[in-house]
């Protein structure tokens, strides 16, 4: 199958699942073009069966401010549907990527035939498509794509909420490579963490939908009765007053703001706890990860992460804001071994079955193929 995939190729989750998806279908066998505005952060592994075409936007002095990226992308779209004879199109994100792969479809309608699906991940449905500048036409962006699939159950509820769809959604949820995110201990913690010291671990792209102050509240409350160290993977919005907030609070020497690793599966693999207190979340490919890495999960019981993280068997979830609540878990989980040993095998256990990129991958092909008919 000859299949086009566009993403955010930026460091958010959906550009995540993009990229690992493209990768798994082309060592499949499928050819996969990747259409975006830069490469995609993940896409570091060459494969034959893989290309990448950049949507470059001419400039011209009337788009000044505003140059038109969704028509430019809707053209590099049916350019490339029309030269490589794609399949199908398959965009994550909707906004504004359902309407150019529309625009696509319609141009290239007399000769091909050119149908889209669309991945909704999170933000696009309960952020900012919502905003009633967005909202029209993210519903629109729904109702005219030949598929529609969501991450979790819970995302496809709110789509059907939010927008009065009556769309069929397909619930694929988010996968992981278990091969590639397992275990790493010893390697990196020492790096980080002297011997005796517990080490806690956290993901994100720094926006304020993922309360990084509550990640340090809980990581300040947890060092007072355990010796350890907070390493805090990513960047963003909120990264420069998280710093301010540990130097003012004397924690320059216990949390480490390394920024967008490239080796975030051996620092994650080499964690004890990994926290995710967000406000939302559709999924948490991060907690994903880190359960793959036998890494005990702390979290907010929020949108779809309780459709991930297991309540009591592969970490904990408590109500948005409660530091006080996840300090406690956190601290339970780093005073006995045992208990951090079972949550993490049975994290580990969920990312081999039900969350397996060799059995997540393959559902979309099968809806590639319905949708094709
Ligand atoms: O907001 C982000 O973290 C980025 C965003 C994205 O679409 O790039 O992430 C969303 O998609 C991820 C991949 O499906 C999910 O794992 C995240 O839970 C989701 N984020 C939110 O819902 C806040």
């Amino acid at each position: 199958m000859k299949i086009g995939i566009t993403c955010y190729p930026t460091f958010g989750g959906s550009g995540v699942v993009a990229t690992e998806l493209g990768l798994a279908l082309a060592r499949g066998g499928d050819d996969v073009h990747f259409i975006s505005y830069a490469m995609p952060s993940r896409l570091s592994v060459l494969h034959e069966r893989v290309r990448f075409h950049e949507v470059t936007v001419t400039p011209y002095p009337l788009f000044d401010p505003y140059p038109p990226y969704t028509l430019a992308l809707a053209t590099k779209m049916a350019e490339v549907a029309e030269y490589e004879k794609l399949d199908i199109l398959h965009v994550h994100y909707a906004i504004p990527h359902a309407i150019s792969a529309h625009l696509a479809r319609e141009i290239v309608s007399a000769r091909n035939n050119l149908p889209f699906i669309t991945t909704l991940h999170g933000t696009d449905i309960t952020l900012v498509g919502r905003d009633p500048s967005y909202l029209p036409i993210t519903r629109f962006g729904i109702e005219v794509s030949n598929g529609v699939t969501a991450v979790s159950q819970w995302l496809r509820d709110e789509t059907a909420k939010n927008f009065a769809t009556k769309k069929e959604i397909e619930v694929i949820p988010n996968f992981v490579d278990p091969a590639r995110f397992r275990k790493h201990a010893g390697a990196l913690s020492g790096l980080f963490a002297s011997s005796g010291e517990k080490l806690l671990c956290h993901v994100s792209n720094f926006r304020p939908v993922k309360r990084i102050m509550d990640v340090l509240a809980v990581f300040e409350r947890v060092s007072r009765t355990i010796p350890s160290r907070m390493v805090m993977i990513g960047d963003g919005p909120d990264r420069s007053v998280a710093e301010a907030f540990c130097r003012d609070h004397h924690l320059r020497e216990q949390v480490f703001f390394l920024g967008n690793v490239p080796n975030l599966e051996e620092v994650v693999g080499a964690a004890d706890v990994f926290l995710l207190p967000s406000e939302a979340e559709s999924f948490g490919m991060a907690a994903l990860e880190a359960m793959a890495s036998e890494v005990p999960v702390i979290g907010s019981r929020a949108g779809g992460l309780p459709e991930v993280v297991v309540e009591g068997e592969t970490g904990y979830l408590l109500p948005v804001g409660d530091v006080e609540g996840m300090a406690a878990r956190a601290i339970e989980i780093l005073s006995a071994p045992d208990l951090q040993r079972r949550l993490g095998h049975n994290g580990r256990t969920l990312a081999e079955g039900t969350f397996n990129v060799n059995g997540v991958v393959p559902r979309y092909r099968e809806f590639y193929e319905r949708v094709i008919g």
